[in-house]
């Protein structure tokens, strides 16, 4: 068993706060250590780690190739890992009890456990890693370990799922050498977790690789050409910080609405497209794309785009077959339902401006102006994109008129899950407090504040 000390000494790169939280961490995966041997009679050979993110600004437009702007923060998934001589995969979780054990074999064809369960993100993992290396990969005994309060909180939009595709692909990945980048290997996490049925962008897996502490990280999504997922890591304000709020709320249909939102924004740029055939995706209604003013792209989303346009009329159409031929398979375009293109069009527009202001104010340490900016994207989210719900809305009055707040967003997909906050550090305490006693009062439910330090992206920890 690696010692003590040594964990220690490792483990000290990774966490950097002070003495108190390295001891709490090496606990952490020191307990991971003793189930795997509790569980496969050896010990690990390595871990390794990848955290959650809070996007700052730049919601749902990843996939729409466009900009965003996450920080990964000080919460992750942990492996503690050993390589097998055969292609068997087993995991299992230091909470047996809530994360029943998985295994299966690495195949380009990894059959999918049941609906819903946590061992499919590694089964993504395993299945998009295997079609990469063209070549026959190992397996690994793994121990996970998420535990509250240094895992990524579950369903309340801090990825997660992301935290636990990264983490098992990065662990794959460096047992069998398969030769990752950072960039690739956030790729390839990206699309393993289109596994689950999701068609997501690349913001989460990205931010939970190559974010640093200390910093946000500027990404352009666009992932082909000169200056593909062009990235710029930019100095979080002193004095600040980031505090989430949870709503404790998800609403159940999160998927397939934002499946539908994905199909909207492809149904709006096919038919932009239709009349500009430069325009491939929304990233590319811009000023710079088509050599336009703000005001005449505005001008002309309005005029290409219907405000909405019937599920039978994009079917009969055919538009409907040419746009959803790359969505999940559990996708359905329904014939009565209106699609409202005009407006997710208009929210991507200018959310990808917004994204790029804020990340010009922060580079000027303008937190106002950046505050004011995350102000002007949540209204986009609510009224233009439709992805927040009441207990949204009572969570960001809350925190705006919170003391020491600077802005406050949805940040996440939506339908639920939680607002983003920029804090005076100072005020940090007493904003805690006025939010959860004031979103209680107004809700009936009960908030989680979590505070948040940036921190460093996935890592291999391994002992000598
Ligand atoms: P969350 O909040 O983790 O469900 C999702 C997508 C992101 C991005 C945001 C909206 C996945 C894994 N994540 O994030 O890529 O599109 O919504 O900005 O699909």
């Amino acid at each position: 068993m690696v010692s003590v000390d040594d964990l220690r000494a490792l483990l000290a790169r990774v966490y950097v706060h002070d003495d108190d939280y390295l001891s709490r961490q090496c606990e952490r995966y020191a307990e991971a250590a003793r189930h795997f041997v509790g569980l496969y009679g050896e010990e690990p050979t390595h871990f390794y780690r990848a955290p959650g993110r809070v996007n700052l600004i730049g919601e749902h437009t990843d996939y729409n190739l466009g900009y965003v702007m996450p920080t990964a923060i000080d919460r992750d998934v942990v492996i503690a890992a050993r390589p097998r001589e055969d292609d068997l995969i087993r995991g299992a979780n230091v909470e047996g009890r809530r994360f029943e054990p998985f295994e299966f074999r690495i195949s380009q064809s990894v059959p999918s456990g049941p609906v819903g369960h946590w061992g499919n993100y590694p089964r993504g993992a395993a299945q998009r890693l295997a079609r990469a290396a063209k070549r026959p990969l190992l397996g690994m005994d793994a121990v996970f370990t998420g535990t509250q309060p240094y895992g990524t909180p579950m369903g309340v939009g801090l990825s997660s799922s992301t935290s636990l595709t990264v983490v098992s692909t990065l662990a794959i990945a460096h047992l069998n050498e398969v030769a990752a980048a950072d960039q690739h290997l956030a790729e390839l996490a990206s699309q393993a977790e289109w596994y689950v049925g999701t068609r997501g962008g690349v913001m989460d897996h990205f931010a939970s690789v190559l974010g640093r502490g200390g910093h946000a990280l500027f990404l352009d999504c666009l992932p082909e050409g000169p200056g593909r997922y062009r990235m710029d890591l930019i100095p979080l304000p002193p004095g600040y910080r980031l505090v989430v709020c949870s709503t404790n709320v998800r609403h159940e249909n999160t998927r397939s609405e934002f499946n539908t939102r994905v199909f909207e924004c492809r149904v709006a740029a096919y038919m932009i497209r239709e009349h500009l055939t430069q325009v491939r995706h929304l990233r590319d209604v811009s000023e710079e794309h088509l050599g336009l003013s703000r005001s005449e792209v505005d001008a002309l989303i309005a005029e290409l785009l219907p405000e909405s346009i019937l599920g039978a009329d994009l079917i009969e159409s055919g538009i409907a077959a040419e746009v959803a031929a790359d969505m999940p398979a559990s996708f359905e375009v329904d014939s009565g339902r209106p699609y409202r293109v005009r407006q997710r069009c208009r929210h991507v527009v200018t959310e990808n401006r917004r994204v790029r202001d804020s990340a010009d104010a922060l580079r000027k340490g303008d937190v106002e102006a950046f505050g004011r900016l995350m102000d002007e994207a949540h209204s986009s989210v609510r009224d233009d994109y439709e992805v927040s719900i009441l207990p949204v809305e009572a969570m960001v009055a809350a925190a705006s008129e919170a003391p020491g707040s600077v802005g406050a967003r949805l940040t996440g997909a939506g339908w639920g899950g939680c607002v983003v906050s920029m804090v005076a550090e100072a005020k940090v305490e007493e904003f805690s407090r006025s939010v959860s006693e004031r979103y209680l009062r107004d809700t009936g439910i009960e908030s989680e504040i979590i505070v948040c330090n940036s921190a460093t992206g996935a890592q291999a920890i391994v002992p000598a």
